[in-house]
């Protein structure tokens, strides 16, 4: 035994940005706790910032590339022979002139991650192609839409301020299991326990009674998909009663006469039967809203994933902003972040807006989102022949095979690819079908910045991390393989100079960001400023820039603030940038300078809306909801032993009287049947914590039978064979992942099943 080193390093795996300690004994991780200095989670941790440790030391983690061989095994390769492959192979598709052939999908735990953040969008603007893809459109576009047509930029989302309200409406999320999202703010039970505490209330609507549910002060079961229609309801109650209170927004709302005419049909009495939820409660819910003294309504991934996710994202900012809880504090407010703040950033209070539709698919036509199309539509575009088909994929942290609709198509497509590529730290279900994987390192050995989550946490704050172990020879930092791969797709070829390519791209963001009117580098000299940020290079030096050029940096000596990474690497546990403050009107960017209550969009889409009204339930049907669960992320960790252990977590989960109904008993296995596909075998669990007519199964499990051991011993079943492709959010594309229907019959006891 060596010297035990204690370390600090933000947690990377959920949006909640824990501060970890890290015990370390020369390359050996020792133990992983929670940081009792960090300024934001003060030593709050969960299983998973725990089992990072397990990760680490995981021996199915890959540490070289692996090269698909004839027989269909892999086999280890050098980066040169792997990067050789791809430049043989990238180049021959990329030189019959066609950009569009190459697509990418982008996972995840990039969003976690500060080289891909700042790297990816390279690599994507060397391919050239209209062929992006990633999670955000399984996930949360729908929110980030909404609100960069209400608010000018998709990173204008209005968050909880959790820590200082007295009522709050939480709809589609369950914190306590999923630690928040769009929502960063570490230990969410003693958050929501402290309102409580202070003698506030926090309400619940969820299909099932989730451990959030369990822990608020009144829980509502809802039919999926049907919160918008409840949202709408609440808002008319707030017009018919006169409570609608704009307060400090007044002077800067538009289109409140257009919402007042829009909600008009949506009486409670008329979205009670669809809903259901009693004409009486969601009045009483309307009014407590608008009579509590500080209150936020938040939604998440029941909202998003949804039939109506675009309309209930904006909706629950309506009702924060009719209610006058919009931008003040206990309300839902806009996080300042401290780097990389499109809201932050040029002139204030005024800007383009946001433009979405600008190109569309190919094959189906659904819209451009931020830039990228929705994964709904991936699978047919590596199918269909023609101009602008997918022949080359290259995916980065992502596992689209168990996280995208009707999966078994997309993997039958993607085993017809001419070239896959996969960067990674494991072969998953999606990997396994690459040409080439390429390994990330472990997160232990990389720095950590949340460049993204900041935008959405409840205190502004800043914590950089360093490495806590020294690189992996082995293994470069992503920044690096991403720059290779930047280097193959502009022909510079499989040894491109990465240096060169960096400082390409150091110089390109201070030449933007001296050029933004109201920056404050505006007219400086690019050298100057690069010369300051000598001798950093890769991430560092970028977010180096960020900061200093952000609300809080010391702007290379402009005398105002004082924030730099030298500031945050002088500070383990993190700088506290304090609590959120009112924004409005400087926080937005929308063309007019207002914020737009009616979205063009929005209206447009408030028909389809109107006619879920009058839809009728066939007697016994049947929809499937998801779940998350503490000790799984997404698609992954499951191959840490201390993460699944126990019993098994991929259950159908069943009302009573369903299961009475349909013969479905508790341990046994059912049969499920989705629009797109079968599952054949997935084991009951009756339990009245879902609602009558809906069942759940959790999402990221069916493991193939791979190269991760522990993860093939607990596979469970994908839910996602299930969903249909077709079904999206008319506005945002996004998937329609819950409150699909389907049928579940009792697989009957000794039948043969397959999985
Ligand atoms: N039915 C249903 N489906 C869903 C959802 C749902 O609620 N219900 N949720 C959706 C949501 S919100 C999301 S975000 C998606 C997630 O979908 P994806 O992003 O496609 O999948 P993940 O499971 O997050 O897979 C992440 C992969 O990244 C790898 N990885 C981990 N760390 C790193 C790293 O540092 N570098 C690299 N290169 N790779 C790394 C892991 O090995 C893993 O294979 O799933 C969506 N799918
Ligand atoms: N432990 C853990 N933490 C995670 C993740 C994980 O996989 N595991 N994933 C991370 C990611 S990528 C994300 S995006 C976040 C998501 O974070 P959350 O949004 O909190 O996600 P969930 O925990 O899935 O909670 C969604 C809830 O919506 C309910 N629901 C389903 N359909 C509807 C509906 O139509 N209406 C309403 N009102 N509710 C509905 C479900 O029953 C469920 O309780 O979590 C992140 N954190
Ligand atoms: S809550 Fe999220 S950030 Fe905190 S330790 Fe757990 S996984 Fe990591
Ligand atoms: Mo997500």
């Amino acid at each position: 035994m060596g010297e035990t080193a204690l370390a600090y390093r933000t947690c990377p795996l959920c949006e909640a940005t824990c501060g970890l300690e890290i015990a370390t004994d020369g390359d050996d991780v020792v133990s992983v706790r929670g940081d009792a200095d960090d300024v934001f989670s003060a030593g709050f941790i969960c299983p998973k910032g725990v089992a990072l440790k397990q990760l680490h030391d995981d021996p199915d983690r890959i540490r070289t590339p692996l090269l698909r061989q004839r027989d269909g095994s892999f086999a280890a390769a050098t980066w040169d022979e792997a990067f050789d492959t791809i430049d043989r192979r990238l180049t021959a598709i990329l030189g019959d002139g066609d950009r569009n052939a190459v697509g990418v999908y982008v996972g995840n735990p990039s969003a976690h991650n500060l080289a891909n953040l700042l790297y990816g969008p390279a690599m994507a603007r060397s391919l050239g192609t209209r062929n992006l893809f990633s999670a955000s459109t399984v996930d949360q576009y729908p929110k980030q839409m909404a609100s960069a047509l209400m608010f000018g930029t998709g990173t204008s989302v209005p968050v909880p301020d959790i820590d200082r309200t007295d009522y709050l409406l939480i709809l589609g999320a369950n914190p306590l299991a999923s630690n928040g999202s769009l929502l960063t703010a570490p230990n969410m039970r003693g958050r929501l326990r402290a309102i409580r505490r202070r003698g506030g209330r926090v309400v619940v609507v969820d299909p099932r009674r989730s451990r959030t549910a369990e822990e608020a002060d009144e829980h509502f079961f809802i039919r999926p998909g049907t919160d918008a229609l409840l949202l709408f309801a609440m808002v008319h109650v707030l017009f018919e009663r006169s409570l609608v209170a704009l307060a400090a927004l007044a002077d800067h709302c538009e289109g409140i006469e257009a919402v007042a005419e829009l909600a008009a049909d949506f009486a409670p009495a008329a979205v009670a039967d669809a809903c259901c939820i009693d004409a009486a409660a969601i009045t009483r819910l309307a009014c407590e809203l608008a009579g509590a003294e500080r209150a936020a309504v938040y939604g998440r991934i029941g909202t998003c994933t949804q039939e109506f996710g675009a309309l209930c994202s904006w909706l629950v900012d309506v009702l924060n902003a009719l209610t006058g809880n919009l931008d003040r504090a206990g309300g839902a407010m806009f996080p300042k972040a401290a780097a990389g703040a499109r809201n932050a950033s040029g002139l204030p209070g005024q800007g383009r807006g946001a433009r979405f539709g600008r190109w569309q698919s190919r094959v189906r036509g659904l819209d451009e989102i931020f830039g990228e199309l929705p994964v709904a539509c991936l699978a047919e575009e590596i199918e269909t022949p023609g101009e602008g088909q997918i022949r080359a994929l290259i995916t980065v942290s992502g596992n689209p095979v168990l996280s995208t609709p009707n999966s078994r198509r997309l993997e039958a497509a993607l085993a017809t690819l001419e070239l896959m590529v996969s960067l990674d730290v494991y072969v998953n279900e999606t990997t396994r079908h690459a040409d080439v994987i390429l390994p990330a390192p472990s997160p232990l050995r990389r720095s950590h910045y949340d460049l993204a989550l900041y935008q959405f946490a409840a205190r502004n704050v800043a914590n950089y991390s360093p490495p806590v172990l020294a690189g992996d020879p082995l293994v470069p930092d992503e920044w690096v393989t991403l720059l290779r791969l930047t280097g193959v797709a502009a022909g510079q070829g499989p040894a491109a100079d990465v240096d060169a390519l960096d400082d390409a791209i150091a110089g390109e963001l201070v030449r933007r960001e001296v050029e933004i009117e109201g920056s404050r580098l505006q007219g400086r000299s690019i050298a100057d400023v690069l010369a300051a940020l000598a001798p950093r290079r890769g991430p560092e030096r970028l977010l180096d820039l960020m900061l200093r050029a952000g609300p809080y940096g010391d702007g290379f000596g402009d005398g105002e603030g004082d924030l730099s990474l030298a500031a945050l690497e002088a500070a383990p546990h993190g700088i506290d940038l304090g609590p959120l403050q009112p924004r409005i009107p400087e926080v937005l960017r929308t063309a007019s300078g207002r914020i737009e209550l009616a979205p063009r969009a929005l209206v447009d889409d408030v028909p389809r809306l109107r006619a879920a009204l009058v839809r009728r339930r066939a007697p016994g049907e049947l929809v499937l909801v998801g779940r998350r669960q503490l000790r799984s992320n997404n698609s992954w960790m499951h191959n840490l032993p201390m993460l699944v252990s126990g019993p098994q977590r991929c259950t159908l989960q069943v009302n009573p009287r369903d299961a009475e109904r349909l013969g479905l008993v508790h341990g046994e296995l059912a049969r499920v049947a989705g629009r797109a596909g079968v599952l054949e075998s997935v084991v009951v669990e009756v339990t009245d914590a879902v609602m009558e007519g809906v069942v759940s199964i959790p999402h990221g499990w069916g493991h193939a039978d791979l190269a991760q051991s522990v993860a093939g011993a607990h596979a469970g079943v994908n839910s996602n064979v299930l969903a249909d492709e077709h079904e999206v959010d008319a506005v945002s594309g996004n998937a329609v992942l819950s409150g699909i229907p389907v049928a579940v019959a009792p697989v009957p006891a000794g039948a043969v099943v397959a999985a």
